[in-house]
């Protein structure tokens, strides 16, 4: 089912009209009410007038995190405080949190509808019952996937992160279809389902939304396997909506981007410049419907590209590629430039390792190093010290020649590396902090 086909399907031509008008109404609206765009666009001589259509984005200035901070907290908002019916925050690892803010037009007909579409995406129905896992407060994972799913007409679990026993509990007592939560905390509670004898196959879960942090198709083909569902990718950010941006079908051929409300480009993270499409860049996001903060051209440090050719589904919305890094979590270790996401296709192929690893980088004098903690599985754990070291040696070997790096590997046992009930942490960087020298 399609939520929405008169958007979600709409001819290429006639949807960058809609795109255009929209997006000359945000300029207008984002001139006319926040400060800090204002000034930006008088700095480089812009005026609404100059932007006519999708086509003049270019013209305008990029939006970066530090403009949020600058505006701490409401300082972008583009309403007066008295039509702002809700605020989330983002936490950031560093510095303040971002506050971002809605309008009850922006909740009910925009937010729920984009997250009304992810759902349906994952094949839901009114009939659905959605265990929305993802935690409910500041953070926008819990409540953007609530109100979509009842915007949908299906029946909500608010049951939010944590205690995961009850969640397995109530997924099997309240015949939860839909799991929305982190991809490793699906994982997580695919451990504890082991733990408790009860097989995650027999759940009623026939498919599962998962997002908010990295994840590879290795991985998913193992929750699908261990779970026997149909397991999707679904973005978004805070500083846009929340969850809702994209997400993808069945076809599982990249994310469609909700591109009527908040409109794609990929640049090149150097020069600024647009990439064309099927080129990897930076995503960055001109919110065009939005009212209590319509950022534009907010640079996400996300890194993807864009393909527009139709898909299988019917849907004609662009589509973005799984996320692939980010600009700012690149590692750069001895100047070989390396993604956590790399890592980790390279230790779920191989036999024998569970999908927990962690990344630490140190500096020993000049020369960085990087430790790959991995955990093992228990039937290995248990076996011969020759097979672990036969295991330790295959790992290193595979990351030289994907990678072109050397790294220490360290096999762990099982349930060692830190779990998340949210966005799992992989990586730890000791040369930030100067912990090490
Ligand atoms: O994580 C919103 C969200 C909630 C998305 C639930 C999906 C599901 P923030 O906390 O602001 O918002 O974090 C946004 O998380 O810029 C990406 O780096 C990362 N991220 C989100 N979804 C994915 C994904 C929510 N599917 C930041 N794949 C983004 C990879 C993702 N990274």
């Amino acid at each position: 089912m399609i939520f929405n086909e008169t958007y979600e399907c709409m001819p290429r031509e006639k949807l960058r009209q809609v795109q255009s008008e929209r997006l000359r109404d945000a300029v207008r609206r984002v001139y006319d009410n926040v400060r800090p765009y204002r000034r930006k666009m008088e700095e480089m001589g812009v005026t609404p007038a100059d932007i006519q259509t999708i086509d003049d984005l270019p013209k305008l200035p990029f939006t970066v995190k530090e403009d949020l901070r600058d505006s701490y907290p409401f300082g972008m908002f583009a309403v007066p405080m008295k039509d702002v019916v809700r605020v989330h925050s983002s936490s950031g690892t560093t510095g303040k949190p971002t506050v971002v803010g809605y309008t009850r037009n922006d909740i009910n007909n925009i937010w729920a509808e984009v997250m009304a579409r992810t759902i349906c995406c994952a094949n839901g129905t009114p009939d659905s019952v959605v265990h929305v896992a993802y935690g409910y407060g500041l953070f926008t994972g819990g409540l953007g996937v609530h109100y979509g799913a009842e915007k949908l007409g299906a029946t909500v679990i608010p049951i939010s992160g944590g205690n995961t026993k009850r969640q397995i509990m109530i997924m099997r007592d309240f015949g939860s279809t839909i799991l929305a939560c982190t991809p490793s905390y699906s994982l997580y509670i695919a451990d504890i389902c082991d733990e408790m004898g009860i097989d995650p196959r027999s759940l009623p879960l026939n498919a599962a939304i998962l997002g908010a942090e990295p994840w590879t198709n290795e991985i998913r083909n193992e929750i699908e396997k261990r779970f026997d569902i149909i397991a999707l990718d679904i973005y978004g950010l805070s500083e846009i909506i929340g969850p809702g941006v994209s997400s993808e079908c069945p076809e599982k051929c990249g994310l469609h981007v909700n591109e009527d409300h908040f409109y794609p480009e990929i640049i090149d993270p150097v020069s600024g410049q647009p990439v064309p499409d099927g080129q990897r860049g930076e995503l960055v996001f001109s919110c065009i419907t939005k009212e209590a903060f319509p950022l534009l051209r907010y640079r996400t440090r996300d890194i993807s590209m864009l393909m527009r050719e139709p898909c299988g589904c019917g849907r004609g919305l662009a589509r973005m590629e799984r996320i692939s890094g980010r600009t700012d979590d690149m590692l750069i270790i001895r100047g070989v430039n390396v993604f956590p996401s790399q890592i980790e296709s390279v230790l779920i192929a191989i036999e024998g390792t569970e999908p927990h690893y962690e990344l630490v980088v140190d500096k020993r004098g000049v020369l960085d190093e990087l430790e790959i903690r991995v955990e093992v599985n228990q039937k290995l754990f248990s076996d011969e010290v020759r097979g672990l070291e036969e295991l330790r040696n295959r790992i290193q070997a595979e990351i030289e020649s994907v990678l072109g790096l050397n790294a220490t590997v360290r096999l762990v046992e099982p349930r060692t590396i830190p779990r998340s009930e949210g966005k799992a942490k992989r990586v730890i960087d000791n040369r930030k902090t100067g912990q090490a020298n």
